[in-house]
């Protein structure tokens, strides 16, 4: 039976449970009318390295099956849009994808619905066939050389994502230090906007730089563009179509994320998301697995500052999810990730900001915490699933992907000992 009758089968059978709960919350909740637009409108791109199983620096266990061609991992986000039609986009990682001909892959990943959302620039590794080394930094480098070695890189990887149909460049440096007294933090500092300047003057007119930052890994004392606060600085000098891109794993514990996302997004500077979860630092966990209740928090934000703005929640911001996974079949891992931040968007959509706003303005500070917490505690599931339904999904595709035993046919074609490109 081919995939779109096993979904039809597995839809009917659950249609009636699946309309139980709908109607449990449409009685129950106060849902805006055009609540389930929103949420079909809007789309979570998947980073092409978050396919194979992940490693940590204490070894990979690989599981069977993962992609081994960019054209393979093409294939499995394809999948997993054609379950849940809410990740039709892929985020490429150059040089770990190169596509060899751009028009056949913008083809492919066209028949599958998917479009070209960021593409990363890597000048935190070394390659096998590079003149100069990123040791010591990439475009903070006092050798003007290496640093011009960078930039280039980021150039080419600007005409690699021009060929796809790529609308963003998303640059994360590992630059930094590792002991006292190495960097000069003035000098780094500089040679780095220097350097992304020129990178900057590359981009063609419609796109947007991302520039990410992380508070430290693989440098563990200083970190170049450690923080929000030094990539905004950074991104202002470069222009208006230079952002800050918040990757959730990428602050000091404790970090109030929600409010850093507040800020920039109502200085024009938010670019958008490396979704994951974390417990201790960049552990790239699936999103929602560790701090639901912040993610929510995020959104809530997001909406807040969006509205205010007139933007558009779909298309205004780059939704990327950055994940990667020691245990889990990647492919389930991505759903659940994708599925979490549906769920944040849809309850941050529910909260009735009128009466929040009132109760701020009362400094009722209780009311406040009960207007939020009520609805990070509503199961709003039914919603997101109405939603999948509607555009052509699965009413519940980890449930799905295991009955039809995906992984098993993924072996079978691609074999049990697969390697997938990435960290
Ligand atoms: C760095 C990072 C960045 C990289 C990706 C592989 O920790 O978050 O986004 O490009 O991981
Ligand atoms: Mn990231
Ligand atoms: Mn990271």
């Amino acid at each position: 039976m081919n995939l779109d009758s096993l979904i039809q089968d597995y839809n009917n059978q659950g249609i009636a449970t699946h309309n139980r709960r709908l109607d449990f919350i449409q009685n129950d909740v106060q849902i805006p009318s055009n609540l389930i637009q929103k949420l079909k409108d809007f789309q979570i791109a998947i980073p092409s390295w978050a396919l194979g199983t992940g490693g940590t620096r204490f070894g990979r266990f690989s599981g069977g099956g993962e992609p081994g061609t960019l054209e393979e991992k093409i294939s499995d986000v394809g999948l997993l849009h054609r379950l849940n039609k809410s990740s039709g986009a892929i985020s490429l990682h150059i040089p770990w994808d190169i596509p060899s001909d751009a028009n056949a892959i913008k083809k492919l990943a066209a028949d599958h619905g998917l479009a070209f959302d960021a593409v990363n620039s890597n000048t935190f590794q070394d390659q096998a066939n590079q003149a100069l080394s990123y040791k010591f930094g990439s475009l903070q480098h006092t050798d003007r050389a290496v640093r011009k070695q960078a930039i280039d890189h980021n150039i080419e990887v600007i005409k690699h994502g021009v060929d796809l149909g790529s609308k963003s460049i998303t640059v994360w440096l590992s630059d930094g230090s590792c002991f006292p007294g190495q960097l000069n933090f003035r000098r780094a500092y500089e040679r780095t906007v220097e350097s992304l300047k020129e990178i900057y003057a590359a981009l063609p007119s419609d796109w947007k730089l991302f520039l990410e930052y992380k508070a430290y890994e693989p440098n563990f004392y200083s970190t170049t563009v450690g923080d929000w606060g030094q990539s905004y600085s950074m991104v202002n000098k470069l222009g208006d179509k230079a952002y800050t891109l918040v990757d959730l794993g990428h602050h000091l514990p404790n970090a109030n994320i929600e409010q850093i996302v507040s800020l920039l997004l109502m200085e024009g500077k938010l670019g958008g998301f490396h979704f994951n979860d974390s417990k201790y630092g960049d552990d790239d966990l699936t999103a929602g697995s560790m701090k639901p209740y912040q993610l929510f928090l995020i959104f809530n934000e997001l909406v807040d500052g969006m509205d205010a703005k007139g933007m558009n929640h779909a298309k205004d911001l780059g939704w990327m999810i950055d994940a990667s996974h020691n245990v889990k079949d990647p492919l389930e891992d991505l759903l659940q990730s994708v599925e979490a931040i549906q769920i944040a968007y849809a309850q941050a959509l529910l909260v009735d900001r009128k009466a929040l706003e009132a109760a701020r303005e009362a400094n009722d500070v209780v009311r406040c915490q009960e207007i939020l917490q009520g609805v990070a505690r509503t199961d709003v599931r039914a919603l997101v699933a109405q939603a999948r339904l509607e555009l052509g999904g699965v009413l519940n595709p980890v449930e799905f992907y295991r009955s039809a035993e995906i992984r098993k046919q993924l072996i079978q074609q691609r074999g049990s000992k697969t390697v997938a490109t990435g960290l």
